[in-house]
């Protein structure tokens, strides 16, 4: 279901010129009303009227995390407080908050564009929407509400947690969407079989999952134990929250990002050289709608790369493709670069092993080392220690043959490892301790 057909479907020389118009009403926006961005541009010697058009937006400076942070909690809004009705925060896992703000028209246009992500997902206003992303300060609960409300579809405002009353809720309610992180449906679909329910056998059609990396392997695994289609969905709370691109049902081949609030650009993360559509980089986002706190090329650190050819679904918008890290979770191995997902590829493919790992990293001397904890599936964790040897080595063999690092792999007992209820913690850096 197409939400905003208008949008969704504009070709995309009208949605250049819309972009252009936006963009230049930003940059003049954020340059009479935010002092951090007047003091930017005027070091570069930019005046807003200088913007001719999207092939300028190369020129404009970047905004980071760090700069949200020196502005804490409110420097950089564009609005005054009267103006501000919500405020969100996000905790990251380094350093300060950093803390975002929404007008009425700002909370509007999220509802909507959460909308048009649940559309893209196939869910209707006859729908039932098991939501299960934290409510709070986390933009994902919340999020997802407006979105679900907006479109006309029920939604259960379940939040986080409970695992156990979920399970139950999810059988006597049937609702027919779950959305939550790729992580916590295993924790739920894993409780559930504790319970003696099968999930496949439940009413949900689709799983909304965002909100942390996962790869294509982990997707699969869930479609196949949930006996649903998963599909994926992006977005920050600097930018927004949860809604920013989607992945439609049609194609289930890359998130369509709403183009006309965001304007995404790939950059080379180490030179800061705009890409072209296919190469992977940085995305960096400007938002062309926010009032509350509108952002000119936000380094989101997340990888990924676009593409502009035209969808199956009928949508012109862009997509981009899966997130494959952040540059900041890249783990270099004795000076191997490799992404955690890389990682869960190889164990959630490999016959014998669940989906739940922690990658740890240690240091001895100058070198870095990666040993990789997972844990295995029941019938496997009886067999016999030889077995489980042989696995080891079998997956210790495949990191290295496709990846090119050298890391140990400690099987473990299944239940082991910490689960989480909303962003799973998969990395454990044990060199800053
Ligand atoms: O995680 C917003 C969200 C809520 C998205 C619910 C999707 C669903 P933050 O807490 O600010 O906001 O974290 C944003 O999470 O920069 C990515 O690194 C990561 N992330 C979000 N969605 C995905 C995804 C929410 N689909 C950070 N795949 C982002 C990979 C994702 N990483």
């Amino acid at each position: 279901m197409i939400f905003d057909p208008e949008m969704e479907t504009r070709p995309r020389e009208d949605l250049e010129a819309l972009q252009t118009k936006r963009l230049k009403a930003l940059v003049e926006r954020v340059y009479a009303n935010v002092p951090f961005y007047r003091k930017k541009f005027d070091e570069l010697g930019i005046k807003p009227n200088d913007l001719r058009g999207l092939e300028n937006l190369k020129d404009l400076p970047f905004t980071e995390k760090q700069d949200l942070r020196n502005n804490y909690p409110f420097g950089m809004f564009a609005v005054s407080k009267e103006n501000i009705v919500r405020i969100h925060s996000s905790s990251g896992t380094t350093g300060k908050a950093t803390v975002v703000g929404y007008t009425r028209r700002d909370v509007k246009n999220w509802g909507r564009c959460m909308a048009r992500a649940l559309g893209m997902a196939g869910v209707t206003s006859q729908d039932l929407i098991h939501n299960a992303y934290g409510y709070g300060l986390f933009t994902g609960g919340l999020g997802v509400h407006y979105g679900a409300e907006e479109l006309g579809a029920a939604v259960i405002p379940v939040s986080g947690g409970g695992t156990k009353r979920q399970v139950m809720l999810l059988k006597d309610f049937g609702a027919t969407v779950i959305c939550c992180t790729p992580s916590y449906s295993l924790f739920l679909a894993e409780t559930a079989k504790d319970m003696g329910i099968d999930f496949r056998e439940l009413p949900l059609r689709v799983g909304v999952f965002g909100a942390e990396p996962w790869s294509e392997s982990m997707r699969k695994d869930i479609e196949s134990k949930l006996g649903l289609m998963a599909l994926d969905i992006y977005g920050l709370s600097e930018v927004m929250g949860p809604g920013v691109a989607m992945e439609c049902h049609t194609a289930q081949n890359g998130l369509h990002i709403m183009e006309d609030h965001f304007l995404a650009e790939i950059i080379n993360p180490e030179t800061g050289e705009q890409l072209p559509p296919g190469e992977v980089g940085e995305l960096v986002i400007t938002t062309l709608t926010k009032e509350a706190i509108p952002l000119v090329r936000y380094r989101t650190r997340d990888l990924t790369s676009l593409n502009t050819t035209p969808c199956r679904c009928g949508r012109t918008l862009a997509r981009m493709n899966r997130i494959m890290g952040r540059s900041d979770d890249m783990l270099i191995i004795r000076g191997v670069n490799v992404f955690p997902s890389q990682i869960e590829s190889i164990l959630v493919e490999t016959e014998g092993l669940s989906p739940h790992y922690q990658l740890i990293i240690k240091r001895k001397g100058a070198l870095d080392s990666l040993e990789i904890e997972v844990e295995v599936d029941e019938p496997i964790f009886s067999d016999k220690i030889k077995n489980l040897q042989l696995l080891e080595t079998k997956v210790q063999k495949n990191i290295k043959e496709f990846l090119g690092v050298t890391a140990k792999c400690k099987l473990v007992e299944p239940k082991t490892l910490e689960r989480s209820v909303g962003k799973a913690k998969r990395i454990v850096d044990l060199r800053k301790l």
